[in-house]
């Protein structure tokens, strides 16, 4: 299979209602700029300007990693900015080259760590920012002094490195899916294990492509497989993919692999401790089934609102994949459905007033903290805080496959097998990569499975609304010396539940086990990130993670469940159960290992979530 640049790099669907290129061309006028930073590096920018020059406009900035294609004066996209409410409305866009990316000067970093004490002539991503705004200002004709800039993803990482010690003409930001820690939670590792499939694509593409002065991308990696689980199995050991695939040609992947643990090159990256005493507002936006960056979107808001008591601060997030309030209508998502073009709400009701009140001064939208669609409900709900307030309510594990809010009574555990050479699959079906769809899949295929444990509640005798994180509390041992550990929290419709009509699928709803979240933990992590430990053979450890946060209702008559795994593959790259660096793991490291899991009143295995009122 040919994994292209253009799906792998922003994995985004074609916008469905794009302007068209030739709208944007009778209403707006290109320029290309190379724009001067403090160190004399020049950075690209098309700016797009409204053809009717009788107003003024704000600004709308993006900057981006990923090309700011088409090259030309004479060429435009199909679409311009965030929605084409805002492209109707009327702002000037302007995009640009990061640095060291496509036409852009200078030297690509990833994920550039900020400088909080910069001295004279020293760059970041936020004076890189800073110094575009300021020339723009001063070289762009027609604009009203207000500036705004969005980005979804790696875009939303430079949006929100933008919003840090911000020119005073930048008015609003909205990072979408912001890049926040990637290894605690965002697109490389979560708790420290590898997500394999996404990493390995991404490398395969990104690394060969950037190249100045613009020109065609040079074609990915063929890697001639369609089925992820076998070629990702066939590959081995993570040292294999430099020898077989990479070559030279994906430093990155070098780079990633030689910082295994939380160590100074990861923290550096971590963009928290800076987005403090932010001043434009905020509009952070993400998807609760967004595979790459979910972590970052709730992290950058929480760091925003914990750290900056001033900003006007908050939240959107809707049931969508990553990137999919941009370009999708949002009315489903796999098998699931959520009722509504949820997607199309937010761009015209949440999204577009959030800019035209702040830069084009329009009637305040009157927008909640946090307006958040509650999935299993499915409908819209405005929070004055996230998360918010609710008594906590805790799922314990039981003997047989119980799931019970009443805590064990007796001392227990349950016991199954690991085996790296077999790992658990992460999807129902063949797939290459990392599946979009894969956060709401179901996991039937995944319970019969005798080295996954199954925990399930009776069927509910009313709705059960959660909100905010997920903690996760395991009482473990292996017979091995790491482990990882998989929880999933699962929602089981009832066997009568309907089937979609028309079911062009033939999908069987009745006793679907919608996946509502689920994540890996590297057990070595279990007392730091940047203390990894190995496990001692038999002897019980405590592993506490938190997953992140749900908005979700457990229906009337639907079951919890529980499932516990140790592989997750190839979505997450296997743990060999031995404490060795794993990216030099040898074939021989890779053992089989027996894990059990304990329950009982001094061993209170659990998952727990705040329980909000309807
Ligand atoms: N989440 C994506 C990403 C960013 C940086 C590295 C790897 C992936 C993205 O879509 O930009």
């Amino acid at each position: 299979m040919r994994l292209h640049p253009a799906l792998l790099l922003a994995a985004l669907p074609a916008p469905l209602r794009a302007q068209g290129a030739e709208w944007i061309r009778a209403n707006y006028t290109k320029h290309e700029f190379e724009i001067p930073m403090r160190d004399g590096v020049r950075l690209f920018t098309a700016v797009y300007a409204p053809k009717d020059s009788a107003k003024t406009y704000p600004i709308l900035l993006r900057r981006t990693p990923y090309s700011v294609s088409p090259y030309g004066v004479d060429k435009v996209p199909a679409s311009l900015g965030p929605s084409e409410v805002l492209a109707k409305d009327g702002f000037i866009f302007a995009f640009q080259d990061v640095r060291g990316r496509y036409g852009s000067g200078g030297t690509f970093v990833h994920a550039r760590p900020h400088r909080p004490q910069k001295k004279a002539g020293e760059i970041d991503e936020s004076s890189d920012t800073h110094d575009t705004i300021e020339w723009l200002l001063h070289n762009v004709p027609g604009h009203n002094g207000r500036v705004g800039m969005w980005g979804i993803s790696y875009p939303g990482f430079y949006a929100a490195m933008g919003m840090i010690d911000a020119h005073p003409a930048l008015k609003a930001v909205s990072p979408q899916a912001p890049v926040c820690d990637w290894f605690v939670g965002d697109d490389w590792r979560h708790n420290g294990a590898l997500f394999l499939a996404h990493t390995f694509g991404f490398m395969a593409s990104f690394e060969r492509s950037g190249a100045r002065p613009p020109q065609q991308d040079p074609p990915s990696i063929d890697f001639q497989a369609s089925d992820g689980y076998r070629f990702f199995l066939q590959l081995g050991p993570l040292g294999n993919a430099k020898a077989r695939w990479f070559g030279e040609s994906a430093p990155y992947w070098d780079e990633l692999l030689a910082h295994p643990d939380y160590d100074e090159f990861w923290k550096a990256r971590d963009t928290r401790p800076h987005l403090k005493d932010i001043r434009p507002a905020v509009l952070t936006v993400g998807g609760w089934f967004d595979a790459e960056d979910l972590f970052g979107t709730l992290a950058t808001y929480r760091a925003v609102e914990g750290q900056s008591p001033e900003c006007d601060n908050r939240i959107v997030m809707g049931p969508w994949h990553h990137g999919g309030w941009a370009r999708a209508d949002g009315d489903s998502l796999g098998d699931v459905r959520f009722g509504a073009k949820t997607a199309v709400d937010y761009r015209e009701k949440l999204e577009a007033p959030f800019f035209l009140r702040h830069l084009k001064e329009k009637d305040d939208p009157g927008l909640a903290e946090a307006t958040m669609f509650e999935t299993g409900t499915n409908r819209w709900r405005r929070f004055d805080a996230w998360p918010p307030e609710g008594s906590r309510i805790a799922f314990h594990l039981r003997a047989g496959g119980a799931l019970s809010v009443d805590p064990p009574r007796d001392e227990g555990f349950d016991e199954f097998p690991s085996d790296p050479g077999r790992p658990v699959p992460y999807l129902g079906q063949v797939g290459f990569g990392m599946a979009r769809d894969y956060m709401v899949g179901d996991q039937r295929f995944a319970a019969t499975r005798p080295d996954v444990l199954v925990y399930e509640t009776e069927p509910l005798a009313e709705d059960l609304a959660v909100a905010g994180p997920v903690e996760v509390r395991l009482f473990v041992s292996t017979t091995g010396t790491d482990a990882d550990w998989v929880v999933k929290l699962i929602g089981v419709y009832p066997w009568d539940f309907p089937n979609p009509d028309p079911n062009p699928k033939g999908i069987q709803m009745g006793g679907f086990q919608q996946l509502v979240r689920g994540e890996p933990f590297r057990g070595r992590y279990r007392n730091g990130f940047d203390r990894p430990e190995a496990f001692k053979p038999g002897e019980i450890d405590e592993i506490a993670f938190t997953m992140p946060d749900v908005s979700h209702s457990f229906r009337r008559g639907h079951r919890v469940m529980v499932q516990v795994q140790s592989s997750w593959f190839p979505l997450v790259d296997r743990n060999p159960q031995t404490f060795v660096d794993i990216a030099r793991a040898k074939e021989s490291d890779f053992v089989r290992a027996s894990h059990r899991v304990f329950r009982g009143p001094a061993r209170p295995s659990s998952v727990s979530l705040v329980r909000v009122g309807g």
